[in-house]
C-alpha cells in the first residue's frame, strides 16, 4: 500500500466555505437592491441579530463587520487596560486587539488535553494591572467556564471569550457565548457557519450590548448626539442575508461533518504516534475541525514532515496555531512570553495538525486521507 496510493486531482483544502444555491442568494440580493438600503442597521442584520440570538441561545447579540474588531470593541467597551491574561495557542487575532488596546498580554499556558488556557497556572499570574482574563475555545472544545469564572469572581476580573470557533458550541444546553461577561464568534468564510466576513458579541448585559452598538456605529446615538469615540464595525446587507441563508443550511453541514469526523476517528484510532480528542459529556460540538496531534517519536515522522508530504498528494492540511504567539518577535520579549513558562504550548503547537474538514467532502475522501497519512508512518 506503501507506494501506491495517488494524490486528489483536485486540491483538498483545510475547509472550503458553505456556498448556498446561488439563486437562492441572487433572489435575496435582488431584493437588497430593490430596497436599495445596503448597511446600517437594515432589514436583514435586524433579521439575523433576532435568529441567531434564538440560535445561539443567548441573551444579547450585536452583529460586526468581522470577529477580531468586534473582541476589539469588547475590551474598550468593557474598559479593559493594564494586563489580560491569555492564552498563547490562537489566531493572531486574539492577542493583537490587547495590543491595540495598549493592553499587556500575560501568556498563560495551555492544558494538554484541551489546548485550552490551563486554569490552574492562572491566578499565578494576576498582579494588582490585572483587569481580564481573554480564553479561547480552541477548536470548539469548552474552556473550564466555570472555574474561570470563580476566579474573575474572587479577583473582580472581567471574562472576555475568543469564541471564534464554537458557533453553536453547547454546555449543557446553555450557548457557549452566555458565559463570561462578553463572547466573540467569526463568521469568516474559513468557519462552518460564515456571512463571508462577519462577527458577533454576545453578552448577558442588555446595556453592554447598547455600548457595543454605539461604539461599533462611531457612538452615533441619534442625528443629535455623539456620545462616545465608537469605529466603524457594522455588518453589511449582503453579509446579512447570506448569513440568513447560511443558517438555513448549516444542521446539513455539520452533519456531513460529523459523519467525516467519525471516519476519521474510525480510520486513525489505533494508529501509534496518531492522536487525537473524543467528544467531551454534556457539549454539544459543532465538529468544525478536525485535529490531530503527531507524536514523532512514535509516528517515526515530524507534524512538518506530514504536513509537507500530504501536499505531493494534494492536500493542504494547516498547522494551527504555529507559530505560537507569544513567539512572534514583537511579543517574544514580554516576561510572561518565555519558553520555560509555557512549556505545554510550546510542545503541542510542534504536534497539532488540522485536517481538511468540509461537507464537500466524501467519507471516500476521508478514507484516503487517513491511507496517505498511514502511508508516510516508520
Ligand atoms: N480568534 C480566533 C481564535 C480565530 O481563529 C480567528 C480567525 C479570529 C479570532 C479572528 O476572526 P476574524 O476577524 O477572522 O473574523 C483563517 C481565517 O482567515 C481566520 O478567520 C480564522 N480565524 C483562521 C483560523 O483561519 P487562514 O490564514 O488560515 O486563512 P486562509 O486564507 O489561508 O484560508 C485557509 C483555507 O481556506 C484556504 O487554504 C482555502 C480555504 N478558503 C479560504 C478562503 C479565505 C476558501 O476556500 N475560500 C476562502 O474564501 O486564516
Amino acid at each position: 500500500m506503501k507506494h501506491n496510493i495517488k494524490g486528489f486531482e483536485e486540491p483538498v483544502y483545510i475547509t472550503r466555505p458553505l456556498l448556498p444555491n446561488l439563486d437562492q442568494v441572487n433572489k435575496k440580493i435582488k431584493k437588497i437592491w430593490t430596497s436599495k438600503w445596503l448597511t446600517n442597521n437594515g432589514k436583514q442584520h435586524q433579521c439575523l441579530e433576532n435568529r441567531l440570538q434564538d440560535f445561539l441561545k443567548v441573551t444579547n447579540l450585536s452583529l460586526f463587520n468581522n470577529g477580531t474588531i468586534a473582541l476589539l470593541i469588547a475590551c474598550r467597551a468593557l474598559e479593559l487596560s493594564g494586563e489580560v491574561i491569555t492564552t498563547p495557542f490562537s489566531f493572531p487575532a486574539t492577542t493583537h486587539v490587547l495590543e491595540w488596546n495598549n493592553i499587556t498580554p500575560v501568556f498563560c499556558d495551555v492544558d494538554e488535553q484541551t489546548m485550552n488556557i490551563n486554569v490552574d497556572k492562572i491566578e499565578d499570574l494576576i498582579t494588582e494591572k490585572t483587569t481580564a482574563i481573554l480564553p479561547v475555545h480552541v477548536f470548539g472544545v469548552p474552556c473550564d467556564v466555570e472555574r474561570i469564572q470563580k476566579i474573575a469572581d474572587d479577583y473582580n476580573l472581567k471574562v472576555i471569550y475568543d469564541a471564534a470557533h464554537a458557533f453553536g458550541v453547547e454546555i449543557n444546553n446553555q450557548g457557549i457565548g452566555e458565559f463570561g461577561d462578553a463572547s466573540m464568534m467569526s463568521f469568516h468564510a474559513t468557519k462552518m457557519y460564515h456571512t463571508l466576513e462577519g462577527g458577533s458579541l454576545s453578552c448577558s448585559d442588555p446595556e453592554l450590548k447598547e455600548k457595543f452598538d454605539l461604539m461599533k456605529n462611531f457612538g452615533i446615538k441619534n442625528e443629535e448626539q455623539i456620545v462616545m469615540p465608537g469605529i466603524n464595525g457594522k455588518m453589511n446587507e449582503i453579509q446579512a442575508a447570506i448569513g440568513l441563508i447560511v443558517l438555513e443550511h448549516l444542521e446539513d453541514e455539520r452533519n456531513k461533518r460529523k459523519l467525516l469526523i467519525n471516519t476519521y476517528k474510525k480510520c486513525l484510532r489505533g494508529v501509534k504516534g496518531v492522536y487525537f480528542t473524543e467528544e467531551i459529556k454534556g457539549v454539544k460540538s459543532n465538529y468544525q475541525y478536525f485535529v490531530i496531534r503527531i507524536d514523532e517519536k512514535e509516528f517515526g515522522r515530524s507534524r512538518d514532515y506530514v504536513y509537507e508530504k500530504f501536499k505531493e498528494f494534494n492536500v493542504f492540511t494547516r498547522k494551527y496555531f504555529h507559530p505560537l504567539i507569544s513567539n512572534y518577535s514583537f511579543y517574544s520579549q514580554l516576561s510572561s512570553a518565555k519558553k520555560s513558562k509555557l512549556p505545554v504550548a510550546n510542545n503541542i503547537v510542534k504536534k497539532v495538525l488540522s485536517m481538511p474538514l468540509y461537507g464537500e467532502l466524501n467519507v471516500d475522501d476521508i478514507n484516503k486521507i487517513c491511507d496517505i497519512l498511514k502511508s508516510f508512518k516508520r
